[in-house]
């Protein structure tokens, strides 16, 4: 690991880190109501290097009266294409802050600053785009009536109203826009909590929509833990939709709490995906590719490829050839240019991660390679291939979210079988299928109970492409136009014509 190549922070981030922070709540920047803060820590060494508010019920009784009061005035009286050309002009600030952003998401969540800089932020500034062009295309229905007599009904889509947010930290702005930017484009005003490992990148962003020139209390930004900040939204009696990326436990629990005023839920969580290598695949694909899905972002993504299925006759080439790219991974600082591997985001997660792994080698797996934490400081986990698992093992049952990938061979061509075999799982939010056969991959796309499947790709996301999942990853899709669903309401109007 290089701890000694992270170049000096550039004066102005360095400022913003190390400035004092505070919550957007309408118009102002506000510490907690209790004064409380919490730590934001380096993953790549654990030193704190910021100190947010750590929100609780009282300021999100604050940020829902920002809200609604903005949802009850100058928001809903706005014309779509004036809300259009605001978003639009909020990815042109996105833009414009490129290093910024990057810089503080990296830092936080210690990814490799190049995936912020040239994949994650400008992927952040196009969702802005794309949901600014939606604004202004967010139209009803005429029906043909069955009744006797002259009638006239249609239905008009309606923002749902106030929405509440709350993401995760493994893409902590690229999960923000994916709830932010259809939200804002629907009409609803929100009430955003990021995680509290990564809040800078999402209080930088509120300084840009205030330059943006949004009415005030459209976007509101609480930091604080999800046991009291996120909790008070889930349950808060006039939050009227709650939208939520995290881990399937913490959904259940949120989905309970927005019983109290039947809020309507959006869920995305958690995911185990199958990576199918068929026995004609290109192999120097499939292993560039497996290795991807499973050490992208040290495997901290919901559709990371965790399950790998690969032909008996071709399981030692790819298994070798995958493990080998796993040993080359230049792990370091994620403000380290040269880093390939960041760290995980926090102690916790790190020692998740290793307690799994230990439990796949007393099960009886074998690590082919990594299979322990990387050095003494920071959070750093060794890429790690596990061979031999069986489909009871906790690494193939339980949602490991760390730079590991887990496999086993599969020796005959039964599609059905091997697609019982990749469904096997309580999760299914995403899964890839490597081959040449044309009919063979949309066969087995068909019977993969997941809401995504990747042909030869893996972990491919587009703004017009519906991502969630089936089963228990979740409820709901988020991006293309059918996130637009979930912030609005559909109202039928009936008229007979007198
Ligand atoms: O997630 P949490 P954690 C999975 C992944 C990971 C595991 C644990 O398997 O190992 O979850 O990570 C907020 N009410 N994913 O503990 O707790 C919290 O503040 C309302 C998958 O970090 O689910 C944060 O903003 N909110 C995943 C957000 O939930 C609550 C991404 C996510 O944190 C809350 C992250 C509560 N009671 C983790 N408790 C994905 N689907 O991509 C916490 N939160």
């Amino acid at each position: 690991i290089r701890f000694d190549a992270v170049p000096p922070l550039d004066p102005k981030v360095a400022a913003f880190v190390g400035g004092s922070h505070a919550m957007l709540v309408g118009n102002a920047w506000l510490p907690a109501a209790s004064g409380k803060t919490l730590d934001v820590v380096d993953p790549s060494n654990g030193r704190i290097i910021a100190a947010v508010p750590a929100g609780d019920s009282a300021d999100v009784d604050l940020a829902v009266q920002a809200a609604r009061k903005a949802i009850d005035g100058p928001w809903s009286k706005m014309v779509p294409a004036e809300r259009a050309r605001l978003i639009w002009k909020l990815a042109d600030l996105i833009d414009a802050n490129v290093d910024m952003l990057a810089t503080l998401n990296s830092y936080e969540s210690g990814k490799p600053i190049g995936d912020s800089r040239n994949g994650e932020v400008p992927f952040t500034a196009e969702t802005f785009r794309y949901y600014a062009g939606w604004a202004t295309k967010i139209n009803g229905e005429t029906m043909t009536i069955n009744a006797p007599g002259d009638w006239h009904a249609y239905t008009r889509r309606e923002p749902v109203g106030v929405v509440g947010q709350i993401i995760p930290w493994n893409f902590p702005l690229s999960m923000l826009a994916w709830k932010v930017a259809p939200a804002l484009a629907a009409g609803c005003t929100i009430v955003l909590k990021p995680a509290e490992q990564t809040p800078l990148g999402a209080l930088y962003f509120g300084k840009l929509v205030q330059d943006a020139g949004f009415p005030e209390g459209v976007v509101n930004i609480l930091t604080g833990f999800g046991e009291t900040v996120g909790a008070a939204m889930s349950a808060h009696p006039d939050i009227d939709k709650v939208a939520f990326t995290g881990s399937t436990e913490v959904g259940r629990l949120i989905a309970r709490a927005a019983t109290g005023n039947l809020k309507k839920v959006s869920l995305e969580l958690g995911g185990k995906a199958p990576t199918i290598v068929l026995g004609d695949a290109d192999i120097d694909m499939a292993v560039a590719g497996a290795s991807s899905a499973a050490f992208f972002n040290a495997g901290q993504s919901c559709g990371a490829g965790t399950r790998f299925f690969v032909h008996k006759k071709i399981y030692d080439k790819v298994m070798s050839g995958i493990a080998e790219r796993a040993e080359k991974l230049k792990l370091g600082a994620g403000l380290d240019p040269a880093t390939e591997l960041g760290p995980v985001v926090s102690q916790q997660q790190m020692e998740r991660i290793t307690r799994l792994i230990s439990e796949g080698r007393s099960d009886g797996a074998e690590i082919v390679t990594g299979g322990a934490r990387a050095g003494h400081v920071g959070y750093f986990v060794k890429p790690t291939v596990i061979s031999r698992t069986r489909p009871d093992m906790s690494v193939i049952r339980e949602e490991i979210f760390g730079p590991v990938a887990c496999a086993m061979p599969f020796d005959d061509d039964d599609l059905d079988k091997l697609a019982k075999d990749a469904n096997d799982t309580e999760y299914g939010l995403a899964a890839s299928i490597w081959t040449n056969n044309l009919g063979a991959a949309h066969r087995l796309a068909a019977k993969i109970k997941s809401g995504t499947v990747w042909v030869n790709c893996h972990n491919f996301n587009d703004v017009t492409m519906p991502f969630g999942g089936f089963k228990q990853s979740g409820w709901g899709r988020e991006l293309g136009e059918q996130a637009l669903q979930l912030y609005t309401e559909t109202k039928t109007v009936a008229i007979r014509l007198p």
